[in-house]
């Protein structure tokens, strides 16, 4: 059977998010909580059954959009959980609310995770940054509120030079930004007191799943004897990782590496461009979610107590 079609703010959403257009893990799982709502409230369904299916259509629709961070299917769960009710108008109303209040929970999320990250840094401290990632930000941004005088060096992170945006967003709040091309991060480490990095996902054994690049810096901290932490709200948490699934890393085009003309220029080669890559739990300190911080390897323990043992997969057909 073919799936209903999505009304148009889903099919947009799920293109911005495929595109990166809209992107980092908590973005896209606001999106996403956002475009099932936008779904609710437009579908034109005649029974609860049609209702409900067109909901798991959409969901399947924003599902397929980007594998790694399993923020997305985290939010598509939170809210096709709650989709409950006799008529098709109180399945609306409980859909609404549900995206509702996932959304202010992430931004709660972030703030609590924020002041748990900033209690790590000292006055004067130099942070180095991977990426771009709002729940690092927020420890930085908590570390100024608290009144600390941090300053940041920021990795460009090719090849998408997220790093841009967290310089940018770092001037905002006025930390002085020193922006370094990745492969200087290594001498660039002797001068930083911490690396500060966020998550796309985490597994049950501590592993961090973050923007390609992430477990190199995390190698080098540790030789250099830097601390390293995560700052992940617990919507990073992945829960299919309990029962032994790995997590998909996402292979993106050759042409956000290298243009097709100098492609062209340089010869026959083959050019690979994953997203994302796996810091094992031993090169991590910490990290620190809204929950608290924890050691990698105990992370597991917070992650059977909010999924118990498995996840759902509520946008399945039944
Ligand atoms: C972004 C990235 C970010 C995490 C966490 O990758 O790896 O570090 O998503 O971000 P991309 P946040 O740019 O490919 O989406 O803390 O904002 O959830």
């Amino acid at each position: 059977m073919t799936d209903p079609e999505p009304v148009p703010a889903v099919t947009e959403s799920a293109e911005a998010i495929a595109a990166m257009e809209i992107r980092g893990a908590a973005t896209i799982a606001a999106e996403a909580a956002e475009a099932l709502a936008a779904q609710a409230e437009a579908v034109d369904a005649d029974s609860p059954a049609a209702f409900r299916a067109s909901m798991r259509a959409a969901a399947r629709t924003l599902h397929r959009t980007r594998p790694t961070a399993v923020s997305l299917p985290n939010a598509l769960r939170y809210v096709l959980q709650r989709m409950e009710g006799h008529d098709v108008e109180a399945l609306r109303r409980n859909v609404v609310r549900a995206a509702e209040t996932f959304v202010d929970q992430l931004d709660g999320a972030r703030a609590d995770l924020g002041r748990v990250g900033a209690n790590r840094l000292a006055d004067g401290d130099t942070v180095m940054t991977h990426c771009h990632s709002t729940d690092a930000l927020a420890c930085i941004e908590a570390a100024v509120d608290q009144g600390k005088s941090i300053s940041a060096i920021v990795k460009e992170t090719r090849p998408r030079n997220q790093g841009h945006i967290t310089a940018e967003r770092l001037r905002d709040i006025d930390v002085p930004v020193t922006l370094v091309v990745d492969s200087a991060a290594r001498r660039a480490l002797d001068e930083v007191d911490h690396v500060l990095v966020g998550a796309d996902s985490i597994a049950a054994d501590g592993g961090v799943i973050n923007k390609i690049g992430t477990s190199g810096l995390a190698v080098n901290a540790r030789e250099r004897g830097v601390p390293i932490m995560t700052a992940a709200q617990t919507i990073k948490l992945h829960p299919e990782t309990l029962t032994g699934h790995t997590v998909e890393i996402e292979m993106r085009d050759e042409s956000e590496v290298i243009d097709d003309d100098v492609r062209e220029s340089i010869g026959d080669v083959a050019v690979e461009n994953p997203a994302f890559d796996v810091t094992p739990p031993r090169y991590m300190d910490a990290i620190v979610t809204e929950h608290g911080q924890f050691p990698p390897e105990s992370i597991v323990t917070l992650m059977r107590e909010l999924f118990g043992e498995g996840a759902a997969v509520p946008w399945a057909e039944p």
